[in-house]
This record gives structure tokens, sequence and C-alpha cells, in this order.
């Protein structure tokens, strides 16, 4: 009897635990606030909490969980001190190490570097409350790998699950005068369900991977905006207020160098939608020849965007891709977000060095492969002028028939398309990686591609696919094709096979499609440094080759539209062991992970210049 009512206790606990969990989430939309939290507003204020938090290992989550395998009542995350000395207490954040936040953990301590679990970090922070004339504070993340839970002065605010996209709390009513304590639960732990699923080709960096911020915005904000070129040429898009006073609100909407402002008000949901017309602007269109961005003003009665923006127009005709009317072959890379030397790319500077090589390549197109890589890495494409393919890490061979997998799936295309829908940079979303043939698979990813076309119709979609072969032809007729905009196809004739790297020019190509193609990826692995012949595998004599005799078949295929490789440079993978060339790294990059250019990295970037020139 005596168990039976402690049972009834700690079911109580769990469950009013779980409730609270789950409560205060915001919806995806919320997540465009991300939008502008680097673009000096007056009306909002940012507080950075990047830097050195304070961290606890716990492999065995005994932070979260009691010795029961209960949530705990009291477990990390109420950061607490022991009131006396008398009392126990095993954990303390005030002198446990500290990590560097944006950052994984995998290559800040050497007993992390292949650690799946979790770490428990805290930030304190200090704030004035109540926050003044009602203005609303939220904390912002811009990406936890993989599952977060987050809890502010000992009480939840809530979970994410997913390693490359943005979230966000309201923190408005639970932050205290004074001193505040932030806890995050980080685990990174793979899980056969999830997306990515266990099996991947990259290393699985745990931690607050990206930067963490408190965002105070009026309490009527600009909760998200679109704005895109239209067909006709017209500037159209919409606006979605959040606020009690968000109904009924006039808006106005500067392009000031280009002349243009439009006036509306909202209506009783707070949204209004407009269309500005360009005839007279003499609007300059953004192009990787001309990145032009125009300072975008929205202005409401208590809240200021400013944004920078590029206006022009992606679409397909027959098997050709026009950019602005015009047919553009996409002269590419595929990157992942690994900085040089390791650890995943976070600052302003990674992004500068991996786009640098991009365009000393002489690409005007990067894939930024296998996730939704940091909105800087984006940003940073716009400046510069290359097209960016954007793609979920829906890859190889995730539970195509189980409803939560597609669930955090399609979260994960709706976070990225939010959080980077304003980018001119970007022109392709990319829905899968390399996925099986198979009824339930196609339903899976026609179910993306019908909410990505929902969310933003102004785009391409694609996929990385593969082919079938036989004796001379390669084949382009995956059924999921029918449902692309652009074909993508990751090939690999002399690496993996068919053949070796001179078979490649008396391979045809057949599609079962009039669409462009652009090949995803093709490479070969080599070691900088490592000379031999060029049958050698692991040279970079062997590497050049392939890339040689590759662009002597690409020229030859009539609707190839663009091109990838893999990749640009060596990246960190636990499928990579053999000793003195790999060494847990996939060398298929044209540079080493320190930087050093690869022969076929000229190979590559005279095929681009030529092609550059002969296609200005
Ligand atoms: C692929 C995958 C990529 C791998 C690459 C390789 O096809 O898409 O993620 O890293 O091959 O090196 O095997």
């Amino acid at each position: 009897m005596k168990y039976a009512g402690l049972v009834r206790f700690q079911l109580a606990l769990i469950f009013a635990f779980t409730l609270s969990l789950t409560g205060p989430a915001l919806s995806s939309e919320a997540q465009a606030l991300l939008q502008n939290v680097d673009s000096p507003s007056p009306s909002r204020q940012v507080t950075d909490l990047d830097g050195l938090w304070r961290t606890i290992i716990d492999p065995y989550e005994n932070g979260y969980y009691n010795y029961r395998y209960e949530p705990h009542t009291h477990g990390y995350f109420k950061d607490a001190r022991p009131a006396d000395p008398s009392a126990l207490q095993e954990y303390d954040f005030a002198t446990s190490a500290t990590l560097q936040v944006p950052g994984d953990w995998n290559t800040q301590r050497p007993e992390l570097f292949l650690y799946e679990g979790t770490v428990w970090y805290r930030r304190l922070f200090q704030r004035q409350a109540p926050l003044d004339n009602g203005r609303r504070l939220f904390v912002h993340f811009g990406a936890a790998n993989y599952h977060a839970r987050v809890w502010l002065n000992g009480e939840a605010l809530g979970e994410h699950v997913g390693g490359f996209t943005p979230f966000v709390f309201e923190i408005t009513d639970r932050v205290q005068a004074g001193k505040n304590s932030l806890v995050v639960q980080v685990d990174n732990k793979r899980h056969r369900d999830g997306v990515p699923t266990v099996n991947t080709d990259w290393w699985n960096y745990g931690g607050l991977t990206r930067r963490v911020r408190l965002v105070e915005v009026p309490r009527t904000f600009v909760r998200d905006y679109f704005l895109h070129l239209a067909p006709d040429g017209s500037i159209v898009g919409w606006i979605q207020l959040d606020g009690p006073g968000n109904a009924d609100q006039e808006i106005s909407v500067r392009v000031p160098e280009a002349g243009l402002e439009k006036k509306l008000r909202t209506n009783s949901n707070g949204r209004a939608e407009w269309t500005i017309d360009t005839q007279n602007a003499d609007l300059v269109l953004w192009s990787p020849k001309n990145p032009k961005l125009y300072s975008v003003e929205i202005v409401t009665s208590e809240d200021t965007i400013h944004d920078r923006m590029g206006f022009r127009r992606i679409e397909t005709k027959g098997d050709q891709i026009l950019l602005n009317g015009e047919s553009v072959f996409l002269r590419g890379i595929s990157i992942h977000e690994e900085a040089p030397g390791g650890g995943r790319a976070a600052t302003v500077e990674h992004a500068r060095t991996l786009l640098g090589w991009a365009k000393e390549l002489g690409c005007n197109f990067v894939r930024l492969a296998h996730y939704p890589h940091n909105e800087i890495m984006v940003r940073e494409a716009e400046r510069l002028g290359l097209m960016v393919w954007a793609e979920i890490p829906v890859y190889w061979t995730i539970l195509w028939e189980n409803e939560a997998t597609y669930d955090l799936a399609e979260q994960q295309l709706r976070e990225m398309i939010v959080r980077d829908k304003n980018r001119a940079s970007v022109v392709i979303w990319s829905v899968a990686n390399e996925t099986p043939r198979g009824a339930p698979r196609l339903r899976f990813l026609k179910n993306l591609i019908d909410t990505a076309r929902d969310l933003d119709p102004t785009r391409l979609i694609s996929a990385a696919t593969e082919l079938t072969f036989d004796e001379k032809y390669l084949h382009l007729d995956d059924p999921l094709g029918e449902h692309l905009d652009v074909l993508g196809v990751n090939e690999y004739v002399g690496w993996y096979g068919p053949g070796k790297p001179e078979d490649a020019p008396g391979l045809r190509w057949q599609s079962s499609y009039q669409k462009p193609l652009i090949i995803s990826e093709f490479g070969a692995g080599a070691l900088a440094g490592h000379h031999g012949d060029e049958a050698e595998r692991w040279t970079e004599e062997y590497q050049a080759h392939l890339y040689r005799e590759q662009i002597k078949m690409l020229r030859k295929i009539p609707f190839l539209r663009g091109t990838s490789p893999w990749i640009l440079m060596d990246f960190r993978s636990p499928r990579r062991p053999l000793p003195d060339i790999q060494d847990f790294w996939n060398r298929k990059g044209l540079l080493s992970e320190r930087g050093q250019r690869k022969a076929a990295f000229f190979v590559l970037r005279d095929y681009y210049v030529e092609l550059e020139r002969n296609n200005p």
C-alpha cells in the first residue's frame, strides 16, 4: 500500500514534468526572429551568450534521470548549490570545466573526441525584469546537435530535436531581475529513427555548435516576412506580426536605394501581403557576376527590420536553368560544414575561408551538404555571388515508414526554409541524398517536396539521386525525377564504380526526363602530398586523372547544367580508418584539411575558368 502511494506520487510528478517540458516551445514560424539578429535595429536588442559555458559530461544521464531511470525532479537543470555543508550534492556547475560556445565539444577536449552522449551546459546572465513597456525576450539557439532540452532558472522551457536548424523560446515571463541560469542538456546519440539516421559519412560533432543569443523585441514584433521577385518583375511578399497589437497595423516596406516604398495594413490575423511595382525602379538583379544587395526596411509602429536583400529569379525551361531569364551553368563544389583543421565551422572567418576557396576554383555555386549550414555561410555566399544548394539530412537509409521520422524531416525542412527563404543565394532546396528506390521512400520524399513548394514556390527542388547503368549507358531513371525541377545525381565512375576513371568519356547518359541535370557528386580520394602513378589509388595523380577523365565525359552530356564535385576540403569521418592515408578523414577533398591544394584542384579550376570564359 505504502509503495503504491509512492508510485502514484512519482507518476504524478513525472507527468507534470513531461507536460512542462512540452509546453512553451514556439512553432517553427517564430524562428524567423533569427533573420535579423545580426543587423542592428533600433527596436531590438541582441545579447550574445557566446563564450565559455560551464559544462558537465554525463554519459549515464544522471542529471536527467534518477536511479530508477525516471525523470529527476532535482536534476542538474536546477543548477543548485548545497544549502549547507551537510547537504549532499554531486554536481557543481560553478567549479566544472568550460566549453566554448559556439563550438563542437569533440575538438575542445580529448576525452570528448569520440563521445556520443549527454553534456550539460550552463550560462549565467544578468537581466532587468520585468521588461520595459511590455517588451518581450527570447532565447535563440542557432543549432544544437542533436537533442536539446532547455531550462531557465530550473524551469523547463522546452526541447528541440535536429542538429542543424535554429530554435527559440520566449522567456519574457520567466526571466528574473538580476542573475539568471540558463541550462541546456545536449545529447548527440545517434538514433535509427533519427534524421540523419545512425549511418552517415561525417563526424557526429556534438554540442551548442552555433551561436546562442537573447533577443529582446517590442511587444508586437515582426515575426516573419518574405520578399521576392515575381515573374512579372514586381516584388511580392508578406509579413506576419506577433503580439497583442498585430491587427490593423500600418506597415511600410522600403527599398530606399531603388526609391521603392509601400504602405499597407495588417488584417485581423496580423498579416499583410504586398506587391511592389518596380517599373520605374531600375532594379539591379542579383547574380554571381553582380551580387547586388539592397537595404530593405520594414517599419511598423513598434518594430523595425533592416535586412540586406538581393532580388533575382530562378526557373527552369526544358533542360535549361534560367537565372534572371538567362541560361546558366552551375559551376559548383560540395562543402561540409567543417572548419579548416577540423571541427564544426561556426564563424565568419571559417565561412570566408571555405567560400574563398570556392571562388578561387572559379565557382558560381556551392552545394552545402548534407544538412542546413549555419546562416553565416548562406549570407556570405550571397555577398560573394555564390548560388546555394541547401539540403536536409535525409541521407541514405532512414526509416521511410516511420511517421515520427517523417515529421522530423519535415520539421527540419520547414526550419531551413523559414530561416533562409529571403536569401537570394539559395536557388535550390534539396530534400534527400542517395536514398534507395521504393514506394515508401517515394511517398516520403513527395510529401517533403509538396511541403517545400507550399512554403516557398519561388525556388527549384532537387535531390541527389543514384543512377542505374548497363554496359556503356548511365540511366537517369529514378522515379523521384518526375517530382523534381532539377535532377541531381551522385556518380562515382572510376572510384566506387562502374569502371575505371578512363572509362568515363566512353559512357553515354540517358535521361527519362526533359529536365536539367546537376551532377551533385563525383570524386576520388587522395592524400595531399602523396605522389605516384595515375593508376595508384590515394595519390594526387589518381585524383587529378579521374577529374580530367570526368571532365571529358561532362562535356558530352547535353542536358548537364551544373556540377558540384565531392568535395572542397578533406573532412572527418568515422567510416575512413585506413592508416597513414585516411586516419579518419575522407580524402576526397580538393584541398587537405590544412588547406593544401591538391593537383585535382587545378584541373577543376581550369575547367571552370574555361566554362566561365565561354559562357560569361
Ligand atoms: C557519397 C555521399 C557522401 C560521401 C561520399 C563518399 O555518395 O553522398 O556523403 O561522403 O559519397 O566519399 O563516399
